[in-house]
């Protein structure tokens, strides 16, 4: 009787018996669909195929001969991947096959939708293979696939497997070319190191564009060969009287090159006519009177002006930029122009006409804050709407372009709610959904999605000092207008992404970011 009639078989028994014996191998847990991976931001096509690809000990990068821009792709890739991994991937160049279990990065240059950024991502069963028509592009599919790994690839020990990918075709390109951070260096110093992390950390969310507000009242942080007591001096303390700090020309271009590696363009801001105390404090010639202020480490704003009728103020100028400029592989210089309460109408105009002159002299495009839509723009000025919706459509009257950073919904300094520890409350509350739930091009009406390069997310530092402190604003709104630069708007909702936004609490613990734990969002339930 050891033969079983096939007719005696219970299929329940026998469905029972599998998932008992799957439950065991683990092999329930094999990630086979696709389209429930939590990628942010949300990619433009996302197609499951029903299998597992798996990484392991013979896994390897694979380039094609000759490729240097995919081979260093590649070696990012491998840095990543191994510290959690350990599996010790390199990259490998060749003309034959890739074999089973690689990851293939080719670049064709072939699909032209994808454009300079976009990506395709393909997995079999066989094959992981990112192809892209830029380098960048093969980048950010290789941010996709971190985030196609479970969270633990964050880490920076090795942690046990297996290291499993769900089959498909992704298929992803932005809609914005300018996705960016402000990041206010004047009023707390941020070092290199912080600034370093914080590139990885945007960058990873396929954000490419970080503004660095290097000059304040309070402290001004670039050095600047031709007038050394701007940093000497002025770069001496911050909010709250701490020590402040600056950036050697040296520091700068380091930080440059590595945002560069990440595909990251850093846009330098001198902020003036106003906010210009701790300049003012560093040159007495600066100053109407010719006599200097004090340093301030107090936040009021809007009390400070250089002399806009002096051509000491423009020399000063057409020093500052051109060192500037030469350190900035980026199209854009940012002048400021915000808040300068103390300067008179029409010498702020005055200003901001010849300052836009001596940019363009330099080889730049000029960026601001939308007052300078008061002033005659040329071509190519970028104006920054921050915070009069009137200004901005000024400019767009004028036919300039115009960067999305309304205070009351991208503004990374705003509290969360009443009871936030860090943060500022002029614009509102701004939480993870507020910052989520808006579309850049249908806020103001007469500015629509062809007058719009993109959106920049600010974090004033008043509040701020350190960087868990800054993490903290920061995350979890930081996902969200990285996907508002890169998703289209009908794709997106609160709803839907606020689940995929509770999976990456578990990636950004794993990165170390100290984020807050949104209650709008459901963090222990995923
Ligand atoms: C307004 S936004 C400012 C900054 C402050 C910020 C605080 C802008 C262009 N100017 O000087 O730091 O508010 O939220």
């Amino acid at each position: 009787m050891n033969q079983i009639s096939m007719k005696k078989i219970n299929p329940f028994i026998v469905l029972a018996g599998c998932m008992v014996i799957c439950g065991i191998a683990a092999c329930s847990s094999e990630p086979t669909d696709m389209t429930a991976a939590s990628i942010i931001p949300k990619p433009v096509s996302v197609t499951a195929t029903g299998e597992t690809f798996k990484l392991g000990r013979s896994s390897d990068i694979f380039v094609r001969e000759g490729s240097g821009e995919a081979a260093v792709a590649g070696q990012f890739l491998a840095d990543k991947l191994n510290p959690s991994t350990g599996l010790g991937l390199t990259v490998v160049s060749g003309k034959g096959k890739p074999g089973r279990g690689d990851i293939l990065l080719e670049l064709t240059g072939e699909d032209t939708e994808l454009g300079e950024e976009g990506y395709v991502l393909e997995v079999t069963s066989r094959l992981l293979k990112i192809t892209a028509n830029k380098p960048a592009g093969l980048f950010y599919g290789i941010q996709t696939l971190r985030q196609l790994l479970p969270a633990r690839i964050e880490m920076k020990e090795v942690q046990e497997g297996p290291w499993e990918i769900p089959t498909g075709v992704i298929r992803d390109f932005p809609v914005y070319g300018y996705r960016g951070i402000m990041r206010d260096v004047a009023r707390h110093f941020f070092g290199v190191e912080d600034i370093k992390t914080f590139i990885d950390q945007m960058a990873a969310y396929k954000m490419n564009v970080l503004h660095l507000h290097l000059s304040d009242d309070q402290g001004w942080r670039i050095e600047i060969k031709s007038w050394p007591d701007l940093a000497l001096y002025g770069g001496k303390t911050e909010v709250g009287g701490g020590e402040g700090g600056f950036y050697t020309q040296e520091q700068y271009r380091e930080i440059v090159e590595y945002a560069q590696e990440r595909y990251v363009t850093i846009i330098p801001e001198i902020d003036m006519p106003g906010h210009t105390n701790a300049a003012l404090a560093s040159y007495p010639e600066l100053n109407k009177g010719g006599k200097s202020p004090e340093l301030y480490t107090g936040i009021k704003v809007g009390f400070s002006t250089l002399d806009t009728r002096s051509e000491t103020t423009y020399k000063f100028v057409d020093d500052v930029v051109r060192e500037l400029a030469s350190m900035t592989p980026g199209e854009y210089i940012h002048i400021g122009g915000d808040e300068s309460l103390v300067t008179k109408d029409d010498d702020y105009v005055y200003f901001v006409n010849r300052v836009q002159d001596i940019v363009i002299s330099h080889g730049k495009k000029v960026l601001g804050w939308d007052e300078i839509a008061l002033a005659t723009l040329k071509p190519n000025t970028v104006v920054q709407y921050w915070a009069r919706s009137g200004n901005a459509v000024k400019g767009v009257q004028q036919g300039a372009r115009v960067l999305m950073s309304p205070a009351k919904y991208a503004y990374l300094d705003m509290k969360y709610d009443s009871a936030s520890i860090y943060g500022l409350n002029w614009a509102g509350y701004i939480e993870a959904d507020n910052g989520y739930s808006w579309d850049p091009a249908s806020l103001v009406p007469e500015i629509t999605a062809e007058n719009i390069i993109g959106i920049e997310a600010p974090l004033w530092s008043e509040t701020v000092s350190d960087r868990e402190e800054a993490e903290y604003l920061l995350f979890p709104r930081l996902p969200g207008y990285a996907e508002i630069g890169w998703t289209p708007s009908d794709m997106r909702s609160w709803d839907e992404y606020k689940a995929r936004l509770a999976d990456h609490g578990k990636r950004m613990e794993a990165m170390g970011i100290n984020f807050y734990k949104s209650p709008r969002v459901n963090w222990d339930n995923r």
